[in-house]
């Protein structure tokens, strides 16, 4: 692509030969990074800085001065979308997000509006106008959105939560009321994710961050079917380029085959599956992210070094992996250690390429 230095990350997705494989990281930018805490203080708190596109632009860019990264993810947050909806966000310190009006019934379901992209979410828009900006070609920019399902289950738990008790129960006793809300969600997402290619987003990622924590039956009829509604609805073309589309169902290893039927590009994976048994079912036909154990950062370089070699020779020889962590980078991984595991997937993986 003429007007990107590093097009690795794109060409990996599309499934084309790429020189050495693409690595990017999860939550890269956050809060193991001492600079990224520094300018967190400065905007205040959380959603302040996800408000202020040049604060955004910044902490977007500080995990790729540091690492040699193949992509940069927009920096903002999977609830800006409920809060747009009117939800009312806030981060309850040491106890992760909270809104203030969760949504408990048909007439609260009823009640929520369709934000529109530009106007409630135009500091998103903003943000990624400003990025890609900055970034000027040197790697591209990744949108991103949650699934209408994970959404769902922190409008309807108003928060955080590993039972998911009240959704549940929504589920089953109301499956109608629900419905409704990821129908709702869905469109929100479509309208949402479009903005953010229109604004330069170059790839686009879902994170279904708890359709793990539903049955196989459930799993198609609550989440799947909902990102299958995205997945057709997306801009998969602009400027007269592919706009790639990557699903991550964190605990959905079980079902890779139905998800690459949605149509979408790639998949990412946690570290519970085994990427050479993944490729062998679902590699011909869409490209594949990850796997490794997010945990595996508080190992020394060397082991990292190690486990990076492991999943390089499980995928194998040729085209369409990109490589990342199952999952979030955790806060208290050492930098080092992060820069280690990036420069160990470009060299490392050379020989894979040829
Ligand atoms: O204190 C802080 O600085 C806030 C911590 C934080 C950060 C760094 C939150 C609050 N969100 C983010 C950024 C973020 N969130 C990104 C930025 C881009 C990147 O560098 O990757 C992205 C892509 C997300 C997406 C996100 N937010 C997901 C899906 C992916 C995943 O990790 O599973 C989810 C589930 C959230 C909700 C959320 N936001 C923040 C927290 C602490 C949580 C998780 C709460 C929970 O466990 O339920």
């Amino acid at each position: 692509m003429p007007d990107l230095k590093n097009d690795r990350y794109l060409r990996a997705l599309l499934r084309q030969p790429v020189d050495v494989t693409p690595v990017w990281m999860m939550r890269q930018a956050g809060r193991y990074l001492p600079e990224y805490k520094a300018t967190r203080a400065q905007a205040g708190d959380f959603m302040s800085l996800c408000r202020n596109p040049e604060l955004a632009c910044e902490v977007t860019l500080q995990p790729l001065r540091r690492y040699a990264l193949d992509a940069a993810i927009l920096f903002s947050d999977i609830l800006t979308v409920p809060d747009a909806m009117g939800l009312g966000l806030y981060f309850e310190t040491g106890e992760g997000p909270r809104f203030t009006h969760p949504v408990r019934n048909a007439t609260d379901v009823a009640r929520l509006p369709i934000p529109d992209p530009e106007q409630e979410l135009g500091y998103v828009m903003d943000a990624v106008r400003t990025i890609r900006r900055e970034l000027a070609g040197a790697v591209p920019l990744i949108g991103f959105s949650g699934s209408p399902w994970t959404l769902a289950t922190y409008m309807v738990e108003g928060g955080s939560s590993k039972a998911f008790t009240v959704i549940k129960k929504m589920l089953f006793a109301e499956p109608q009321t629900l419905h409704l809300l990821l129908d709702k969600l869905a469109d929100s997402v479509i309208l949402y994710l479009n903005a953010q290619i229109k604004a330069g987003a170059q790839s686009v990622m879902i994170f279904d961050t708890w359709g793990g924590a539903l049955s196989g039956r459930d799993y198609r009829e609550f989440s799947l079917h909902y990102m299958h509604k995205i997945v057709d609805g997306l801009l998969r073309e602009h400027e007269a380029r592919r706009v790639p589309v990557t699903l991550f169902t964190k605990g959905g290893g079980q079902w890779l085959e139905a998800m690459a039927a949605t149509g979408c590009d790639a998949l990412g994976l946690d570290w519970t599956t085994d990427i050479s048994e993944v490729r062998a079912r679902v590699g011909d036909k869409v490209a594949l992210q990850g796997n490794m154990d997010p945990s595996m950062l508080y190992a020394p370089p060397a082991r990292i070094e190690q486990e990076v070699e492991t999943i390089l020779t499980a995928f194998g020889q040729g085209n369409g992996h990109v490589f990342n962590l199952g999952h979030g980078i955790h806060q208290d991984v050492p930098p080092e250690h992060a820069g280690a595991f990036v420069d160990a997937v470009h060299r490392l993986s050379r020989p894979f390429h040829q």
